[in-house]
């Protein structure tokens, strides 16, 4: 098997890979140099060896003061989430609610995103598995996260100058939205795969007649979050990922038996991995020919639908052995590797040949048996593949291009294992999923973490465990070098990393970007409207409201508009009603609104929930409801 590409010399005169980054260098050479600094990314000599005499691990503990490299975006699953880390800290940085309220933010409080989530399906809560940050020309842009909701089929967008979320679409004609991805190298779509196999529509039809669910794979609009089109497919769909042209979509699938129990499940020995071709796709939209369901056009691309037959099939049926979970495209753009849960390999799939092989099974170029229970797999831009095998509780570093070169189901390929505790699900290297790996950090999002933490009840922590792979040493681990264990609230599926110069984070608000109204000090005022109807405007700063207080008559309906106009960065504050159920967070230049009723005459005191200042004890206003 041939070596793909050696490591590179040392760059020697003490440049560590922290001064590479700050020269602006391309991030995609930093994976090449990665293993080979003699000293760490604070310029100190580093205090973790490898046990094996191999090459330096930087030091991953990041002080007082000094800032990570990387940020981290972690789904939270059930939590409904995305959680906010600095790599290689392990930090928790912040936590953005997408499917969930949460009061620390005030989100699902005020009108704006109380609204979105109600317009979203009105649902408690979502299930947040595959974090995906927005590509231009193939690169991390910095402008949104787009991220799945398993729970109830829907999708999410966070804009990463504020990180709010600011869309979320409930998809007709999907009960539960698995895998997500964007086009790549530009972000022109989002996919969707729908896992549950249902009738469409989901009216009563059918409901006795499995043979006839159905999934789909979903295209939206990143901009106007439009769903734009839908294909029907055979089996059920899982994980989803694009290739690097912005022709293939890669989507792994189990349950092409269409059962609905689980030995019906699992009874063949191959399921088809499905290859959409998105512009060809898009071009029977374009035409006309589909079927508008729930008001979304469907195509058919069924293994017997008419658009499937002859030279250029719309979906490639490409049969992967037993139930295999994840695709995660090379990237340089030319393999998705598909991994089974219930075979030792993963199947190597050559995008190019998805345009030109008569047989689809040619597409496969190599299996290599990597272990048991293989799940998700990550790169380093080095030329190795990583996979995790949650029935071995291991990370498998192996050669792609010599996997391609050995006999399907050699072992051959393999550099080395770790051990991980336990059950590693997701894992994910710095910028793997993009075109420029940095080949530094890696993390196993381990499902389990059994004896590894204080014990905190039956319901234990995930473990996240952070790995070094920039050695390739020749050894037992391939040169991985586990650093930490990080306990994790449950549950996150999957992450993406990115470095920290590519994420702007706006400091304060920007008035512009709403179309509340910017209430002044001067403009503080009430305004009744109508018998039952009344408008509160109110400035907010440290250490009062622009109004001492404000008077309404009982039952009337109130809509309380409060902008917070410090320009100090960091100055934030919260304007809470007690009994009311009212709950504001204002960063500074923000403007929020709130609806609700006054039902109860009495005096209510309201305060700020963000400690802003020595009299933030005092920052207090007086709502007086009337009686009737
Ligand atoms: S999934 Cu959870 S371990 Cu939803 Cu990407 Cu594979
Ligand atoms: Cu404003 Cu506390």
């Amino acid at each position: 098997a041939p070596d793909p590409e050696p490591t590179l010399p040392s760059l020697g005169g003490g440049v560590t890979r922290r001064d590479v980054m700050k020269a602006g260098a391309a991030v995609g050479a930093v994976g090449g140099l990665a293993g080979c600094a003699g000293t760490n990314s604070l310029g100190n000599s580093s205090d973790t060896e490898t046990d094996n005499g191999g090459g330096d691990v930087p030091d991953h503990k990041v002080p007082p003061g000094e800032h990570d490299e990387y940020y981290g975006f972690w789904s939270g699953g059930h939590a409904g989430d995305i959680r906010v880390y600095g790599i290689p800290s392990m930090r928790q940085l912040t936590r953005i609610p997408v499917f969930n309220r949460e009061p620390a933010k005030g989100y699902g409080f005020d009108d704006g995103t109380d609204q979105m989530l109600e317009e979203a399906g009105d649902y408690t809560w979502g299930d947040s598995h595959h974090p995906n940050l927005s590509e231009t020309d193939g690169k991390y842009d910095g402008e949104y996260i787009f991220v799945n909701d398993k729970a109830n089929g829907r999708v999410a967008r966070v804009n990463l100058t504020y990180f709010e979320t600011d869309a979320i679409v409930d998809i007709p004609n999907v009960q539960s939205v698995h895998g997500c991805c964007i086009q790549s190298p530009d972000t022109d779509y989002v996919f969707a795969n729908s896992e549950f196999r249902t009738p469409i529509p989901n009216d009563g039809r059918d409901v006795n007649n499995p043979e006839e669910y159905v999934s789909v794979f979903t295209a939206l609009d990143p901009e106007s979050m439009d769903v734009l089109w839908q294909v029907e497919v055979d089996g059920q769909l899982d994980i989803v990922d694009s290739d690097k042209d912005g022709r293939w979509v890669l989507a792994s699938s189990y349950n092409d038996e269409e059962g609905v129990e689980i030995e019906e499940m699992t009874k063949n020995d191959r399921d088809d991995l499905k290859a959409f071709d998105v512009p060809a796709i898009q071009e029977l939209v374009d035409a006309g020919e589909y079927e508008e369901i729930n008001g979304v056009p469907v195509v058919d691309g069924t293994k017997s639908s008419p658009h499937n037959e002859g030279d250029n099939p719309i979906v490639r049926y490409i049969p992967t052995p037993k139930s295999p979970h994840c695709v995660e495209v090379t990237p340089d753009g030319k393999y998705g590797m598909v991994a089974g849960k219930l075979s030792p390999t993963v199947s190597i799939v050559d995008i190019e040949k998805l345009g030109t092989a008569d047989d689809p099974a040619d597409t496969i170029v190599g299996q290599p048996k990597v272990g048991l229970g293989p799940l998700h797999t990550t790169y380093d831009g080095r030329g190795h593949a990583y996979t995790s095998l949650f029935i071995d509780s291991q990370v498998v570093k192996w050669d792609i291009e010599a996997a391609v070169e050995a006999e399907k189901g050699s072992e051959e390929p393999i550099l080395g294992k770790i051990d991980v505790h336990y059950n590693p699900g997701h894992i994910q290297a710095v910028q793997g999923m993009s075109t420029e790996p940095t080949g530094d950090w890696l993390v196993a999002l381990n499902k389990l973490s059994k004896d590894r933490f204080l014990p905190v009840g039956p319901i234990y922590p995930d473990n996240d465990q952070l790995i070094y792979i920039g050695n390739d040493e020749d050894n037992e681990t391939g040169g991985m070098e586990l650093v930490a264990d990080h306990p994790v609230y449950p549950e996150p599926h999957d992450a993406i990393f990115a470095h920290k110069d590519k994420i702007e984070p706006a400091k304060t608000w920007n008035k512009e970007d709403y179309d509340e109204e910017y209430v002044t000090q001067e403009n503080s005022r009430v305004e009744r409207v109508d018998d039952s109807t009344v408008e509160v405007y109110a400035s907010v700063k440290r250490s009062e409201y622009g109004l001492r207080d404000f008077t309404v008559q009982e039952g009337d309906e109130v809509t309380l508009t409060a902008t917070n106009i410090e320009g100090t960065q960091d100055i934030v504050h919260g304007l809470a009603i007690p009994e009311h159920d009212v709950n504001l967070a204002l960063a500074p230049q923000d403007t929020r609104q709130v609806t609700f009723t006054a039902d109860e005459p009495g005096v209510y005191w309201i305060y700020c929930t963000y400690f802003c200042s020595a009299l933030h004890l005092e920052m207090r206003s007086r709502m007086i409801v009337e009686p009737s």
